[in-house]
């Protein structure tokens, strides 16, 4: 028996994407949640691009993380041709600082959303892309909560050592 199809695709227009990308996968590893990876050019290889976004779902995906750069315009094609939720992440460029990839990717016809973060942002791509696949699965919804609580005593620390800081200038 083949194993069950991971629930999030993470798709990239190059393996150049691919050092971005890989903050989405450990963001997934982390929650060991599955993923599959994919190299699909919206540009280069579009057959296979359209074949993979129309097929997605039948197969078992339930989110679709797209990063591209430049031209970016694999997320807005696959969302064109899945009924899945599609979230970009707006690769950085050389040439514009991903402000090219950022507009390309946000700039949605209406009826075709894609959701997008900000550049390079594949971590908090594959956050949102769990609290989408939360909202129906109370474990990962559990674990979730365990993350932001983290954050929150995260930044609880860092206040206490900054308000130490500033108390013991005030003393010295
Ligand atoms: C986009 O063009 C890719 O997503 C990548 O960000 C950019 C450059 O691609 P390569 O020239 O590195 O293959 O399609």
């Amino acid at each position: 028996m083949s194993p069950p199809v991971p629930p999030i695709g993470i798709a990239m227009g190059s393996d150049s994407d691919l050092p971005v990308m890989e903050d989405a996968a450990e963001v997934l590893d982390e929650f060991e949640v599955r993923y599959e990876m994919r190299v699909l050019s919206a540009h280069r290889t579009p057959g296979v691009m359209k074949e993979y976004a129309e097929q997605a779902h039948t197969r078992g995906v339930k989110v679709i993380i797209a990063g591209a750069g430049g031209a970016a315009h694999l997320p807005g094609m696959l969302a064109a041709s899945t009924p899945l939720p599609v979230i970009g992440v707006p690769v950085q460029t050389s040439t514009m600082s991903g402000v090219d990839s950022l507009l390309s990717i946000v700039q949605m016809p209406g009826g075709v959303p894609v959701g997008t973060v900000a550049i390079n942002a594949a971590d908090n791509a594959a956050l949102l892309a769990l609290q989408i696949l939360g909202a129906d699965d109370p474990d990962l919804r559990d674990q979730m909560i365990e993350y932001k609580d983290a954050l929150t005593d995260k930044v609880e620390d860092m206040d206490e050592r900054v308000r130490e800081r500033s108390s013991a200038d005030e003393h010295s």
